[in-house]
């Protein structure tokens, strides 16, 4: 930690699944890689044990407690996905003269309805925070929005990775001419029929620890194999070996929130299967990523078509699978244009120390 460091207190409630403290995880981490002073208050510290057992210089890991104490030197409190930090503290944070800067950060938004909120202040006008004023930022893509998740230097270690020599090193070498594809996906009906569609050319499956799993042995059998298709189920990864896995995919099937920026940033064809709301706002939110997508750059007819078959509940039969090279071709046009933009980080804090 340097002598000037801002001092983040970042409070996250794990609701499901990992998403929640991943994103949460990355962001305490790259703060803490810029030189500031992480404190991560988390309800549910278990998936930290496994995407990042080692945890990170400049961060503080602590279990989120009622009575957790504000320290006097904080200068930026960030609640993640409106998870209210617990009344007390909020209480001592109004008590303080010169309060710090308190933001709620949202979950990556795509409609512009979303989008419309960033910035916006959240004057309290009762309850235990009364006075104070929270302020909204709002993750999302181009313009108007707070930006994703970027790590300095993470496309230039993608730029460099050498495949075989990762895989090899982490006992999963590839047979000469096999692609690779990664599945990191929820239940789908239609997964049986898509890894016979996958199993048409020599494919090596990586399979990460989820829902895939069982549905993918119940598909191939103990053997996990069928045709020219072999799966391997994943130890627990750290997110730098997460990240490594979709790097070394000629393709992959993510979802949630976080995948989906890291399968971005990779730069290879991959398809989104969002977290289903009983709603359908899950549809909305796709159909906004997607006319942002095709407002960028080219989005073949066929990858979008892909990115619903991904997201409809009573699928039929996977669509014809779109040309590689063009679905290729897509996501780095739009990722080049995203990587222009300045990343979450550095708008955020670049937000806290203008409002503070
Ligand atoms: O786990 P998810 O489905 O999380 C979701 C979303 O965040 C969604 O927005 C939220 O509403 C919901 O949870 C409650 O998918 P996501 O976002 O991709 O997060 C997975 C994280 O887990 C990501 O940081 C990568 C990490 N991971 C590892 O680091 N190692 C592993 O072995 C595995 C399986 C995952």
């Amino acid at each position: 930690m340097t002598m000037s460091a801002v001092r983040w207190d970042l409070f996250c409630r794990v609701i499901d699944n990992l998403g929640d403290a991943g994103v949460c995880w990355r962001l305490a981490a790259d703060l803490a890689a810029r030189g500031e002073a992480v404190r991560l208050v988390i309800d549910d510290p278990s998936p930290l044990a496994h995407i990042a057992p080692d945890g990170a210089a400049g961060v503080e890991v602590l279990r989120w407690r009622d009575d957790v104490a504000l320290p006097a030197e904080v200068d930026v409190v960030v609640e993640a996905f409106a998870c209210d930090p617990p009344p007390r503290y909020v209480a001592q944070m109004a008590g303080c003269t010169r309060p710090p800067c308190w933001l709620n950060l949202e979950y990556l938004g795509t409609e512009a309805r979303a989008l419309r909120s960033h910035g916006l202040p959240s004057p309290q006008l009762e309850g235990p925070g009364r006075g104070l004023t929270k302020w909204w930022f709002q993750p999302g893509f181009g313009a108007g929005s707070g930006g994703l998740l970027r790590e300095p230097g993470l496309l230039a270690a993608r730029a460099a990775f050498e495949r075989d020599a990762w895989l090899q090193s982490m006992g999963w070498p590839r047979a000469p001419g096999e692609q690779v594809a990664v599945l990191f996906s929820y239940a789908h009906p239609g997964i049986a029929q898509w890894l016979v569609a996958l199993a048409s050319r020599p494919t090596l499956l990586l399979v990460p620890q989820g829902p895939a799993q069982p549905l993918v042995r119940a598909a191939l059998g103990p053997q996990l194999r069928q045709g020219a298709l072999r799966a391997l189920q994943l130890p627990w990864l750290t997110q730098s070996q997460f990240d490594r896995a979709l790097w070394s995919a000629d393709s992959s099937v993510v979802r949630g929130e976080d995948s989906l920026l890291r399968a971005l940033w990779c730069g290879s064809p991959f398809v989104w299967q969002l977290y289903p709301q009983r709603d359908g706002a899950h549809q909305r939110k796709l159909q906004a990523f997607l006319e942002h997508w095709a407002a960028e750059a080219p989005l073949p007819r066929a990858a979008s078509e892909w990115f619903v078959w991904w997201n409809t509940e009573a699928a039929g039969p996977p669509p014809r699978r779109p040309d590689a090279g063009a679905w290729r071709a897509a996501v780095l046009a739009w990722r080049d244009r995203l990587a222009q933009q300045a990343d979450l980080t550095t708008q955020l804090i670049g937000f806290a120390l203008a409002k503070r």
